[in-house]
């Protein structure tokens, strides 16, 4: 009799937990399955990268001599999700025990603990060591805390890995060099990503995905697709990162460029988290980049940080938070998601249109244009905080709940209270015009409020501080903004009331379309 191990779609490292406890008589499960590809309608591009990464480690497993039972989508006997996959094989095999390393989202795992309970046989949940903060030091770092901070959890972790220190003090003397990273880059050349043609399994998967899934938002496209699909390329995407990017990563991590999609972004979220690179790994490299002399503390610093800082917070945050995290909405934001989100011909706003256009051909944004741009409208046009989640679940193809909850709901749109960020990210068309060329391009100006041609986010960001000012008036970070609210006289908070209104409407009206259509349609 042997014993099963059933490994999650973004579980794809041989040092999975679940994977260390197998003899080799043992049996490896992986399911192609409705349930997780349904949850939310996923990029394309998502699905292609996921069931191909999926398909790479199996045969990965079978050539380490490893017995693995691959179930693919179109298998006439799947059951089409996970938990049925399991008693459907268990009814078949009658295995002596099952094990799992611990899901990354709540759905699954309330449903894993729920079979855990009815299943006849061991079904044995294991810690996803893959993070380097357990769910314990997690909460022990929480404890006593009325308003956790990344940057104590950030040196912390910094503390106990020992990355990027000297002895118990931080390399360079200071904990964080983001006051250097904030440069804006115009017409530089920016070194391209290595790419790969797509191989026999990864073409098997784009006419799956291409016959069920065509509805899914998203280009898919074997001549553009970048995302690794195998620990190697995962490593040679990271290889290149180390060499010729990530010594301006720090200078320009905040920065953006019409037509620009990667600049000096590292491109391996989906790959950690996917399990085909380790937090750790990436981080030590990025550390000898710096002590061979290579790459600059700041951009050292400021990468290390996003990992051990923000990926690991986001995660920490998550778990103690879900569910009731999840149902938040502290700012009552509820205005439909406006259609140019799944179509960006559908806006003339320059900035808006890039990160979408970004999102639909690569299944990718870097973090300024989620945060600053798509993030920060959906905020202050008060858009619904479900179906902004639902959407940056779905187009993304590094999203899973755990990292794209606390991020959006939290960070981008305030709607948890103050959990995940000291204030909100909000922002008039003065920071991406100060962060980007978008706006020399585009028809709005960017100096104007109230005007007929006035960048919506301008009389949007006045509008959110006004209707928000009573929750936002007791934080001190607000104390300035809020100040200069206050000058303006009632005349012009009138006319940038009557704009937002407008836009509103409008974009309602024509079905989330911002261009101006017939004539005189614009206030
Ligand atoms: P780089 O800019 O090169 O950064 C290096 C790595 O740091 C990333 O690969 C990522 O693993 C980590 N990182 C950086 N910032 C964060 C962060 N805020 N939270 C967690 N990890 C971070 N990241 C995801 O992995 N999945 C998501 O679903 C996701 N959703 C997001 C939603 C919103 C609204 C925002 C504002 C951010 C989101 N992020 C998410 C974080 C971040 O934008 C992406 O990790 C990053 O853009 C991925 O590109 P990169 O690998 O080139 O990152
Ligand atoms: C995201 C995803 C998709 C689209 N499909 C599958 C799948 O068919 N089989 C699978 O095991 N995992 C898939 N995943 C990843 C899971 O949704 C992921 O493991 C959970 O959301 C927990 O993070
Ligand atoms: Fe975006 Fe406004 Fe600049 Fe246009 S003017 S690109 S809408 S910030």
């Amino acid at each position: 009799m042997a014993r099963c191990c059933l490994i999650l779609g973004d579980q794809l490292s041989f040092d999975l937990p679940s994977l260390q406890l197998l003899e080799p008589e043992d049996v490896v499960v992986m399911a192609e399955v409705w349930s997780e590809v349904s949850y939310v309608k996923h990029h394309k591009q998502k699905i292609a990268l996921i069931f191909s990464a999926m398909r790479h480690f199996a045969a990965d497993l079978r050539d380490a001599g490893r017995e693995v039972d691959y179930i693919e989508l179109t298998d006439s006997e799947n059951s089409q999700s996970l938990v049925g996959e399991v008693e459907r094989l268990q009814i078949a095999h009658q295995f002596d025990a099952w094990y799992v390393t611990e899901p990354g989202e709540w759905r699954l795992k309330t449903e894993f603990e729920a079979l855990a309970s009815r299943i006849p046989v061991p079904f044995e949940i294991c810690p996803d060591k893959r993070f380097i903060c357990s769910h314990e030091e997690f909460n022990e770092f929480l404890k006593g805390r009325k308003q956790p901070r990344m940057e104590h959890f950030y040196r912390r972790i910094r503390q106990s890995t020992g990355l990027l220190m000297d002895g118990k003090d931080p390399v360079g003397g200071k904990w964080n060099f983001d006051h250097d990273n904030r440069k804006a880059l115009d017409r530089r050349e920016t070194p391209s990503p290595p790419t790969w043609p797509v191989d026999a399994i990864t073409e098997e998967v784009f006419e799956l995905v291409k016959t069920h899934f065509a509805d899914h938002f998203g280009e898919l496209d074997k001549d553009s697709f970048q995302w690794p699909v195998t620990r190697s390329q995962a490593l040679q995407i990271f290889d290149h990162f180390t060499e010729e990017r990530l010594e301006s990563f720090g200078d320009f991590q905040d920065a953006m460029v019409l037509g620009k999609d990667t600049l000096y972004h590292s491109l391996i979220s989906t790959s950690l988290n996917l399990g085909l690179l380790s937090p750790l790994e990436v981080c030590v490299a990025a550390e000898n980049a710096f002590r061979d002399g290579s790459a600059p503390i700041n951009a050292v610093e400021g990468f290390i940080r996003q990992i051990i800082g923000w990926r690991e917070y986001v995660r920490g945050l998550y778990w103690a938070y879900m569910p009731e995290y999840k149902d938040r909405n502290t700012l009552n934001a509820s205005w439909p998601l406006p259609s140019f989100f799944w179509d960006e011909t559908k806006t003339d706003m320059v900035c808006l249109s890039e990160a979408i256009r970004n999102t639909r051909q690569n299944a990718y944004a870097h973090h300024i244009q989620r945060l600053m741009v798509t993030g920060n409208f959906a905020l202050i046009a008060g858009c619904s905080v479900e179906a902004v989640c639902d959407w940056y679940l779905s187009v993304y193809a590094d999203a899973y709940e755990w990292v794209e909850l606390p991020n959006t709901l939290g960070m981008a749109l305030f709607a948890d209270d103050g959990v995940m960020a000291s204030k909100p990210y909000c922002s008039s068309g003065k920071y991406i015009d100060r962060m980007s060329n978008y706006c020399k391009s585009c028809r709005y100006s960017v100096k104007e409020t109230t005007t007929d041609d006035a960048c919506p986010f301008n009389y949007l960001y006045w509008d959110f501080l006004h209707t928000h000012r009573e929750r936002f008036k007791s934080n001190p970070r607000m104390a300035m903004i809020l100040k200069n609210l206050d000058r303006f006289g009632s005349e012009k908070l009138e006319a940038i009331k009557v704009r937002a209104s407008a836009f509103r409407d409008r974009v309602a009206a024509d079905g989330g379309d911002t261009r101006v259509l017939p004539e005189g349609r614009l206030l």
